[in-house]
């Protein structure tokens, strides 16, 4: 995969591309990355990348030539190239949307500044448009950053075989149950005896529970779409939380419904 990153900070992309699996997976060649700086490819004696908004209102917008003149210094690219802008305006970035990008050979993100870009190179030249959550960010660098390492792990060889893509929390729907490691004891605290059994399939069982109690309370939307099997509703009897999902689940459909 070829990342190409199109900035007007382009020092933002030194430190977090050169420590754990993404340095690995840019010195094993299964990632490239280019960091474009924008401004060297400003018009002006000024190197200005942006300017008033025609209209007048707050901040500053984004110059169309320096994004354009930079995105054709990429020179040609592969028939499986994205360009991608990330904006607070953009759709929502998540793990399926990275499972879906991961199939590119090239990635081009543009990192937006100030109040966005001018609506014409949007226009001409981006194929989406992203944003990674619902806060306010002051730019699409690190942005830019989630959805690299995001798409990276996806890439075949860049993780380790001890996590591998289909057990990652979200891939199954389900945040992932606590995790406990020596001492047996820490502070007076035991582990979870039935760890410590050696009984796999009650092992399985308490985290699988485990999960659904703490989807419960910190993702509960993320149960709407959990299909469980016959085997895992029998546990979820069990343990009392059958009733209490089918509840959420019920008025969650009903809130989409008024929703429209
Ligand atoms: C007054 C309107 N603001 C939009 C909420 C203006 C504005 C704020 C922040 C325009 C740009 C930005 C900079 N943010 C990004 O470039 C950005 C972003 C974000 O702020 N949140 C989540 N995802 C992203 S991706 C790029």
């Amino acid at each position: 995969m070829i990342f190409d990153i199109l900035t007007i900070f382009p020092e933002f992309f030194a430190s977090p591309l050169q420590e754990g699996v993404i340095r690995r997976a840019l010195m094993e060649g299964k990632i490239k990355v280019g960091v474009h700086n924008i401004r060297a490819f400003a018009v002006d004696r000024h190197q200005m990348t942006d300017d008033r908004p025609f209209g007048g209102g707050e901040g500053m917008v984004m110059k169309p030539e320096p994004l354009a003149a930079c995105l054709k210094a990429l020179g040609n690219r592969p028939a499986a190239s994205r360009v991608i802008l990330l904006s607070p305006k953009g759709e929502r970035f998540n793990q399926q949307a990275a499972q879906r990008l991961a199939e590119f050979e090239q990635l081009i993100f543009i990192c937006g500044r100030y109040e966005g870009v001018d609506e014409r190179f949007r226009d001409k030249y981006v194929d989406e448009e992203l944003s990674i959550g619902d806060y306010v960010l002051t730019g699409g660098e690190l942005a830019a950053l989630v959805a690299l390492d995001a798409i990276s792990r996806l890439l075949p060889g860049v993780l380790g075989c001890e996590h591998s893509a289909p057990n990652d929390s979200f891939s199954c729907g389900l945040l992932k149950h606590k995790q406990y490691t020596r001492p047996r004891v820490f502070e007076g605290t035991a582990a979870p005896e039935v760890l410590l059994s050696g009984d796999h399939a009650a092992i399985a069982r308490h985290r699988f529970v485990e999960s659904v109690e703490l989807t419960l309370e910190r993702r509960p939307d993320l149960l709407h779409d959990v299909q469980f099997t016959p085997d895992e509703r029998k546990i979820l009897r069990k343990s009392g939380l059958l009733g209490r999902i089918e509840t959420l689940v019920n008025s969650q459909r009903n809130d989409s419904r008024h929703e429209g």
